[in-house]
């Protein structure tokens, strides 16, 4: 019998980490040398492109969920050549700077920046109207998910897009834990820096006392949920306030502050047709490290 039961854990949710300083944590992350994913997923783009164009065919409207800065967009819409592009955002300021950016590279494009929340239902701006669709949602961000929600998110994408739209979307592969951890514990120490900001944006947002010297960062492998897990395990016995509320922490405890799902090749393609979508092309590296999945409402 195998026994896949973990104890109650606590837990953030991800998203809190990605303030300006985990934002750029997060950007010092992808230029690493263990973390593969940025620059496997960037080449993969650089060189498919082309290729996805032939299927969708060219203009019509692409849509990118959670575009960010949106530096691996232009090897879409140079392919592509869409009539308009939507950057969709929650950071505002953000969104418009580089869709300003985007909107001079790219004059012929009409670029519809829309500051919301892809997770909750959306309403494409007008200019977008009538015209084929193709969503992006590049970096494995998916991953982030539990696959419950990463259905509904598919769902949501599928009901926002219309029938007959095409998803670029770009899935990180189940690998060696010997490949996995290091992308996500790299010697350097910015991961965990990115993950020590977490606590040190409680101590300052929600007049915390947490001690950050007395927590360690974790990067582990759960193999029954398939996915790397970010944690903060307290170095020894500790107690600390967070908006006025006591806790305690045991030594060896742990804050589980992130999850990066991976996904097998037909693991992803199922996940999508959970979604409504069903695969229609997919590209990899050589060594299937990272997947760019083309599929079809
Ligand atoms: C932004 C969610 C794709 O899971 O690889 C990287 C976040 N966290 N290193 C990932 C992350 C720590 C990243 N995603």
């Amino acid at each position: 019998m195998a026994c896949f039961r973990t104890p109650e854990r606590r837990a953030i949710p991800a998203r809190w980490l990605y303030d300006q300083a985990g934002s750029e944590l997060f950007e010092a992350i992808t230029e690493l040398p263990e973390y593969y994913p940025t620059r496997t997923e960037t080449a993969l783009l650089e060189q498919r492109c082309p290729d996805v164009a032939e299927i969708t065919g060219k203009g019509g409207c692409v849509v990118e969920f959670g575009s960010g800065s949106s530096t691996k967009t232009p090897h879409l819409l140079r392919a592509v050549a869409p009539v308009s592009y939507v950057p969709i955002d929650i950071s505002g300021d953000f969104l418009r700077q580089s869709a300003e950016a985007l909107a001079s590279d790219f004059p012929a494009i009409n670029v519809l920046p829309l500051e919301g929340d892809f997770m909750g239902d959306l309403v494409l701006p007008e200019g977008a109207a009538g015209q084929r669709r193709l969503g992006f949602f590049p970096g494995s961000t998916i991953g982030n998910m539990v696959p419950r929600t990463s259905v509904d998110l598919l769902r949501s994408m599928r009901n926002t897009l219309g029938t007959g739209a095409y998803l670029l979307i770009g899935i990180d592969r189940i690998k060696s834990p010997d490949v996995l951890v290091p992308a996500y514990d790299d010697s350097a120490g910015v991961t965990a820096e990115f993950n020590y900001n977490l606590l040190r944006r409680i101590n300052s947002e929600l007049d915390g006392t947490i001690p950050v010297q007395s927590f360690r960062h974790e990067a582990r492998w759960n193999d029954n949920y398939a996915r790397i897990e970010m944690h903060l395990e307290a170095l020894n016995d500790i107690a600390f306030e967070v908006a006025g509320e006591g806790f305690t922490m045991a030594k060896g405890e742990t804050i589980h502050t992130e999850n990066s799902h991976k996904y097998g090749p037909r693991d992803a393609r199922l996940m999508l047709r959970a979604g409504g979508w069903v695969t229609v092309a997919e590209w990899t590296d050589p060594k299937d490290w990272f997947a760019l999945i083309l599929a079809e409402a």
